[in-house]
Formats: C-alpha cells, sequence, structure tokens
C-alpha cells in the first residue's frame, strides 16, 4: 500500500542516491507561504547535491515516496491532517491527505529502500510527563540515516538522547561533539561518535548493516544560524507557558508551540528553521551519494570492509 514515485523508482531500481524529506514541516511546522517554497527547495537542494529528492505525505489515502508538485501544493495550502505511526491507518482509511512526521516518513523510507532522510528537528521526549513521539521507535525501528538539528528545541533534549541511547540509536555529531540544538547550535549534551566527513558517516550506516543492527543512525547538524542559547531558553519558557495557559495537548502541543515561537520571535525562529532545513537536505544528498559510492565499491570488491577514501 505504499506508493513510490516514477522517479525514486528509477533512482532506487539503478542504484542512485535517494534523500527522503517529510512533510509534517510543509503541513504543521512552518507558516504560509513559506511552506511551499520551502518544500520545493528542498527538492532543488538535494538535486543539485546529485540525489534524487523522496518527498513523503499520505495524498487522498495514499502513503506516497515522492509526490508530485501538485500533491505538494495541496498540501501545503490547504488544512491537511499530521500522521504519526499511530494514527496512520486511520488517516489512510479515512482517505485524507497528512503531512507525514519523522515516524511515518522513516517507515515509508525504508520500506521504499531509501538509505538517507533530511528533517529539520526530531520528536522525542516532552518536557511535560508521559508525552513521547513516536519518532523515536522508527528510530530504534528503521535502518536509514537521518540528517536533523537534533530534537527539537520543545523537547527535553537530555531525555531523549538518554532513549536514543536505550534504543540503540546511534547519535553522531557533524563536525561537533555535542548535540545540536534545533534552533541553536550546540546543546551542552556530548554524543558518542564525531563524524567530520561524508564517507564517515556512510562507512558507519554500512557497517551498522553489516552487523545486521536494527536501528538507525542520527546525524545531527548544528546550524551555524542558530539563536543564542539564553534568547531561545526565554522564548521557549514563554511559548511553554502560553500552550499551558491555552490547555494543549498531544499532537497539537508542537505545532503550537512552534507557532507561538515565532510570533514571540519575530520570525527569527522561521528563519532559522529555513535555514536548518536547507542546510541537512544539502548534507544528507552528500551523504546519499557517498553511500551510493561505498555500496558500488563493496558490491565490486572481495573484501567487504575495503572502502574508498
Ligand atoms: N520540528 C519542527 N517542526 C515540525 C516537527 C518537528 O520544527 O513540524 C514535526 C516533525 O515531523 C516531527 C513531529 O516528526 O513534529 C513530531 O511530532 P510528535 O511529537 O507529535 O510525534
Ligand atoms: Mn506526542
Amino acid at each position: 500500500m505504499i506508493r513510490v514515485g516514477p522517479a525514486v523508482q528509477s533512482a532506487l531500481a539503478r542504484g542512485e542516491p535517494v534523500v527522503a524529506l517529510e512533510s509534517t514541516v510543509l503541513t504543521h511546522g512552518l507558516p504560509r507561504p513559506d511552506n511551499l517554497a520551502l518544500g520545493r527547495r528542498l527538492e532543488e537542494i538535494v538535486r543539485a547535491g546529485g540525489a534524487v529528492p523522496a518527498t513523503v505525505a499520505v495524498v487522498a489515502g495514499e502513503l506516497t515516496v515522492g509526490i508530485d508538485d501538485e500533491a505538494m501544493q495541496r498540501l501545503a495550502e490547504r488544512d491537511a491532517a499530521k500522521a504519526s505511526l499511530w494514527n496512520l491507518a486511520s488517516v489512510v482509511a479515512s482517505g485524507s491527505d497528512a503531512g507525514t512526521t519523522v515516524a511515518t516518513t522513516l517507515f515509508a523510507a525504508a520500506r521504499a529502500g531509501i538509505a538517507v532522510f533530511a528533517t529539520g528537528g526530531l520528536g522525542g521526549v516532552h518536557r511535560e510527563a508521559f508525552d513521547e513521539s513516536a519518532d523515536l521507535t522508527a528510530l530504534a525501528r528503521e535502518s536509514v540515516v537521518t540528517v536533523c538539528a537534533g530534537p527539537k528545541s520543545v523537547l527535553d533534549a537530555a531525555a531523549t538522547l538518554e532513549r536514543l541511547e536505550t534504543s540503540g540509536v546511534a547519535v553522531a555529531g557533524w563536525r561537533s561533539e555535542h548535540l545540536a540544538g534545533f534552533l541553536t547550535p550546540h546543546t551542552d549534551l556530548v554524543v558518542p561518535t564525531r563524524c567530520d566527513d561524508v564517507e564517515q558517516v556512510a562507512t558507519l550506516f554500512h557497517v551498522q548493516r553489516d552487523l545486521g543492527l536494527p536501528g538507525g543512525l542520527v546525524l545531527s547538524r548544528p546550524e551555524p544560524d542558530g539563536l543564542e542559547p539564553a534568547a531561545l531558553a526565554a522564548l521557549l519558557d514563554a511559548a511553554l507557558a502560553d500552550a499551558d495557559t491555552a490547555g494543549v495537548r498531544g499532537k497539537d502541543v508542537t505545532p503550537h508551540l512552534l507557532r507561538r515561537l515565532a510570533e514571540r520571535s519575530d520570525g527569527a525562529t522561521v528563519h532559522v528553521n529555513l535555514r536548518l532545513l536547507e542546510g541537512n537536505a544539502a548534507l544528507a544528498a552528500e551523504i546519499a551519494v557517498a553511500i551510493a559510492r561505498q555500496r558500488a565499491f563493496r558490491a565490486a570488491s572481495t573484501s567487504p570492509n575495503e572502502v574508498p577514501v
């Protein structure tokens, strides 16, 4: 029941690099009309990096890997649902349109055979007890490289990192020892691995697969354009208080907080969000190219552990 778009299908059949992109950022994460412009720009960035973009979404009840521009326009301009793993079946059954979260995008991308995924921020452990994103479950299950700017700023980053460790997800910092803070470049949390070039990332990915490890690899890329940690903390406290007063719960929490952060920062958080998404897509394309090259080399080589440098 997963539809794969024609460009993505032929790229995958030829072993060419493909980068999956999520769509909740279009339906819920960014204001109109920035969202549509961004969705198109991310695909362009991936193409410019030598890979084929595969934006994932539910289109009229069909989980689609590689939506066309018409579908992207509809998702960005009309109200659509937000599909995580726990409500995916009901969204599909009802025949509606939905943006896919990190969890659902990972699920669909892995089924289609895509190795690399670019997003903005990961879902994770919220500051309020018992709200934990299904993104964590999907990251533990799917053998995919997820390029992100760290856990979403509204989360408990330390708890999220612990949960990733518990479920066996490899976390690497892109040219950094620290976990990226989404809207701020760094948290003070140290990540287990540091990667300084894309070949290293591709090698880690292949070794994880060779070992038969079930989970994925999170590559945390700090966005240099990000906000000062103190400024972000003040904005967040205010936005969290707003959400509490408004009585927002469940899957509506994240979109609500993002909207309040944007309003309270005069759009600064949206600007950073756009920059980090673009940077992540560009890096993901490079990684997809490196993975495809190493895969071809390994297939031709008698010693599977040798990788090109
Ligand atoms: N971060 C953002 N904007 C977003 C999201 C994260 O800055 O729109 C989305 C991602 O798609 C992520 C989802 O997978 O929120 C997590 O939602 P939840 O916590 O309800 O699982
Ligand atoms: Mn939640």
